[in-house]
This record gives structure tokens, sequence and C-alpha cells, in this order.
């Protein structure tokens, strides 16, 4: 296992808190990629350096740190332009990987499904491509399976032109894949069923809760970013009617916009659902942050006004809240040892009778943000 050096940039308008808990998550999905974060350095500062993130006080710093550690990966918690990348790789001759690059690994090792991988290289090319240097960087990558090494110009220029034709070539891989899901789309409009999209932090407990619903057998895991590629089953409420009911990727703090493209099909799951279900970790120290970093992302893709339920999960950690109440759109329930799964069930069944759409409507709503419903993935 690769060990690595965690560097944090604390700007004076960030809190304590905020910023201690993004240094944590930061080592969480250094975990989740495999990588062994050891100590960490933080430094606080009115303004990232343009030139190097960090001062360049702390260069040397950094150096003595990795050589005592014996880290060979240095981790910075925010992302970085090019040019930082290639100052500090420069500076501290070690593998330099930012919070970006670190999310495209986990997810480069998790996707199953063929265009989550697709999209998932697509990200890490793009990524890449303004970020080779024409010094011989080391360019391998921790798992993410690109391992590109540029020993000289010449190798350099042939590895651009190979990544750029790579570039195109998955976009239409990924048009091919895009269009088989539109045939699914027209199949699911003439069933005109509702469908409900569970969304939320990563590591909330959606595919726990998804599991429990649907007794389909998916990945639960402490691990961030455990759920890659979207799932959909089909199941029968309370009230006889059937809804479709999908989990999605995770959301975080910092979510970086290469990714957005490649949480395409989630982007799908959530733009084209009737009723999102937004499931947070009520024992999460920082819930508050954790449902603005939701709620963000949401806003983003342009789903913050749909129809919503919001579960309050984990409700067994915390003694003071015992699982299985209703207050309003808000359900307080625990997907693991059960209980309040069925208020949770009548609470989808009274949404739905209230927003109900026509599979037109939706169709123009889907078409509106120009994507294709996610019914590809459906299996009943
Ligand atoms: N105690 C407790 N643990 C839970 C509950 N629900 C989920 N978990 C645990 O929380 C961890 C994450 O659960 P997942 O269902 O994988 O979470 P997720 O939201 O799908 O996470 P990503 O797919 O990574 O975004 C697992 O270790 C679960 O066992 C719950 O109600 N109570
Ligand atoms: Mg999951």
């Amino acid at each position: 296992m690769h060990k690595a050096l965690l560097i944090g940039l604390r700007l004076k308008d960030t809190r304590r808190c905020d910023f201690l808990f993004s240094m944590d998550e930061l080592a969480g999905l250094a975990a989740s990629a495999g990588v062994a974060p050891s100590r960490r350095l933080v430094q606080e500062r009115a303004g990232i350096d343009p030139a190097y993130y960090i001062g360049r006080g702390k260069l040397d710093e950094v150096t003595a740190i990795c050589a005592e550690e014996g880290a060979e990966v240095v981790i910075v918690n925010d992302p970085l332009s090019p040019a930082q990348a290639r100052n500090l790789q420069d500076r501290i001759s070690r593998k330099i990987l930012d919070r970006t690059q670190l999310i495209l690994d986990i997810f480069a090792q998790r996707a199953r499904t063929q265009e989550g991988k697709l999209q998932v290289e697509l990200a890490q090319l793009t990524y890449l491509l303004p970020r080779l240097t024409g010094k011989g960087v080391e360019l391998s990558r921790l798992g993410g399976g690109i391992g590109t090494r540029g020993p000289g110009e010449m190798k350099l220029e042939i590895d651009r032109r190979r990544i750029r034709e790579r570039i195109h070539s998955l976009r239409r891989a990924i048009d091919r894949v895009r269009n088989t899901r539109a045939l699914h789309r027209r199949r699911r409009e003439r069933q005109n069923i509702p469908t409900v999209a569970l969304v939320g932090y990563t590591n909330a407990g959606k595919s726990t809760l998804f599991t429990t619903i649907t007794h389909a057998r998916t990945l639960c895991s402490p691990k961030l970013f455990a759920t890659l590629d979207p799932l959909c089953r089909r199941v029968h409420l309370p009230g006889g009617s059937p809804c479709y009911l999908s989990d999605t990727v995770g959301f975080i703090r910092k979510l970086p916009v290469e990714l957005v493209a490649a949480f395409r099909a989630t982007l799908e799951e959530v733009v084209s659902a009737d009723l999102l279900v937004h499931v947070c970790d009520v024992s999460s120290v920082d819930l508050e942050g954790d449902l603005t970093a939701v709620d963000r992302v949401l806003s983003e893709l342009g789903a913050h006004q749909k129809p919503m339920l919001k579960v309050y999960n984990k409700c067994d950690l915390l003694p003071s809240l015992p699982p299985r109440q209703r207050s309003g759109d808000i359900i307080y329930l625990s997907a693991l040892k059960g209980g309040g799964i069925d208020l949770l069930l009548d609470a989808i069944q009274q949404k739905l009778d209230r927003h109900s759409r026509s599979a037109p409507d939706a169709a123009r709503e889907c078409a509106n943000h120009g994507i294709d419903c996610p019914s590809a993935k459906c299996v009943q």
C-alpha cells in the first residue's frame, strides 16, 4: 500500500471545524482509494499560492516529511491547477494527487457497467490532458489504469495525440450507449410508472435503504463512493401501485465539476425522477454541512425544486432519536436495523399521488435538460 502525506490549506474565511472535517474526509477518500494516509500537513494562509498551492517556505518541510515517513504520494485537499501540480511535482519529486484525481481514482476502481467505465475514463483523460508536462513527470495512476509515463518530449507528444484520439472514441462510444437508453426510455414512457431516486451524501446509507426496500443485492460499505453505477428496481407501494426506485452515486463537498459529467447516469436518474428521497446520516459530525452540500449539487443539476422527502437515517446510533417517526416530509428510520420503512413507503405513495406527472411531462422535462431517462438499467 502506498503511503501518502495529506496537505491542506485553511483559508482565513474557512471555519476551523469545516476545515478539519474536510481533512478527515480526505483521509477517508485516500483510504477508500487504497492509499494509507500517514501524516497531515496544514497551513493557514490568506489565499492559495498561485504557483505552489502552499507557501514556498513550506515546500522543504513537505519534502523532509515525505522522506521521514516514506510517503510516495502527496495528496492535496483542493483541486490543483495544471501549473500548481507541475510545480509541486518538480519541487517535491513525489506523485502529486489532488482531491479531484483521488475521487476519479476511486470511481475508476468502482465502475462496473460499461457506461460507468467509459464515463470515468473520459473524465480522467480530460483532467489529465492539460496536466501532461514536458519534463518527464511520472503520470502513472493509483489504480485508475491509465498508467502513462512521460519520459520525454517526444513520448509526451505521442501520448497527447493518443489521449485526444481516445477521448474522441470514448465520446462516440458513450453516445452509442445513450442511444440504447433512449430505446428503454420509450418503453418506460409507455408504462407510465413513476420513478423515485434515493439521493444523498456518500455513506449516508442509500444502498442499505435500497436493499432493505427492494431485497436487491447491492454493495453497502463504509467506504466512500461504494455505489457508482445507479441501480433501479420496481417496487410495490402500500396502495398497490408500482414505482421504480433507484439507488445513485453519493455526493460530496467540493464535488469537482469534471465529475458531474462522470455522474451523468446518476444525473439522469435524478433529473428524470418524479420524487427525490434525500437520505442523510443523523450521526454525521456535520449533518448541516452534509445537507447543504447535497442541496448545492441538486441545484447545480437543476433538480432542487422537485418534490422531496427527507430520510434521517441511522437513528439507531442516536439513543435520543427512536427510529420510526414521521414529521411532515421528514422520516426518521434505521435502514440497517429496520423500523420506519413502512412510514417511508406510505409517504412516497402520498407524495406521488399528489405530484403525479404524466409520462409526456416527464419526457419533456428530461428533454429540457438534454438527457435520456435512465431506464436502461431497470430490471423488472
Ligand atoms: N448503524 C447504522 N449503520 C447504517 C445504517 N444504514 C447504513 N449504515 C452503514 O453505513 C455504511 C454506508 O452504507 P451504504 O448503504 O453503503 O451508504 P451509501 O449512501 O450507499 O454510500 P455510497 O454508495 O458510498 O454513496 C455501511 O457501513 C452501512 O452498514 C443504519 O441505519 N444504521
Ligand atoms: Mg451506495
